[in-house]
């Protein structure tokens, strides 16, 4: 059976937390490794009580310093591809990624290098989300696909299955973005690396417990790095 490492970043995740590794646990091939940015609510010695009680199926990386998406996941990368797994995966821990569907994640890895969980593929979906949040997201997945000419449909999802080969062979140390255009750009790079990039369907639920971290900042990130990526590139050639 194919063997999984699942990467969470988390910050102030303390209730939802408890919730997700429950789902996770009911694969007996699947482990876990939490990266939390000395949440205030307390998440990190949470997620230490549940590794006790999942002894050597859990794994907890307290981070110090500054704070983002992007380098909790560089972080949790480093550590990640040194585990004795098939692959490993990505997903946020505020119940918006169903666990339940992490094994079809995992099988599309036989022929893939990346298996995205895509909302805008046949089958995919999104519950609970306003109007103006779905045409955020439609327009930013339009927005990058048209500049960066990745086909994916859902090249934002954080929800991702890697072959830890395709992971390891990413240059971490030139990555830029700080928050969820991270996401974007560990795409770009693995495809321009010849990495082989797949979609499964997975239904998106928003977040109920907790608050989101998305923010201005978060956006003019998002916005410029797709002009960043294809730019860097043509200027090494
Ligand atoms: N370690 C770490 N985790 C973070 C940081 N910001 C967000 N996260 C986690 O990354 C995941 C996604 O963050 P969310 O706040 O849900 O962002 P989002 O899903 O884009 O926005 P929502 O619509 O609110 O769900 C969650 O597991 C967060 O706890 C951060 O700075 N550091
Ligand atoms: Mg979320």
């Amino acid at each position: 059976m194919t063997t999984a490492l699942v990467i969470v970043p988390t910050f102030n995740e303390r209730v939802n937390l408890p919730v997700l590794v429950d789902g996770l646990m009911q694969h007996p091939n699947v482990s876990l490794l939490v990266v939390d940015d000395a949440s205030p609510d307390g998440t990190g010695e949470v997620a230490e009580a549940l590794a006790r009680q999942h002894p050597g199926r859990i794994e907890v990386m307290h981070r110090t310093g500054r704070r983002g998406l992007g380098r909790s996941y560089i972080d949790g990368i480093r550590r990640a591809i040194e585990r004795p797994v098939d692959v490993v995966c990505q997903m946020d821990a505020d119940l918006s990624h169903d666990p339940r569907q992490l094994p079809s994640l995992i099988a599309g890895t036989g022929n893939a290098d990346v298996v995205l969980g895509s909302r805008y593929i046949p089958g995919g979906g999104i519950v609970n989300w306003p109007a103006r949040r779905r045409l955020l997201s439609r327009f930013a997945n339009f927005y990058v696909r048209m500049i960066t000419q990745l086909r994916a449909r859902d090249c934002t999802s954080g929800y991702r299955c890697w072959r830890r080969a395709t992971l390891a062979a990413l240059p971490l140390d030139d990555f830029t973005s700080d928050g969820y255009s991270f996401l974007v750009e560990m795409l770009f790079v693995a495809r321009g690396l010849g990495a082989r990039i797949a979609e499964v369907p997975i239904t998106f639920v928003e977040r109920r417990e907790g608050e989101s971290k998305m923010s201005g900042g978060v956006l003019y990130e998002s916005a410029l790095t797709p002009w960043r990526l294809v730019a860097t590139k043509s200027k090494r050639g």
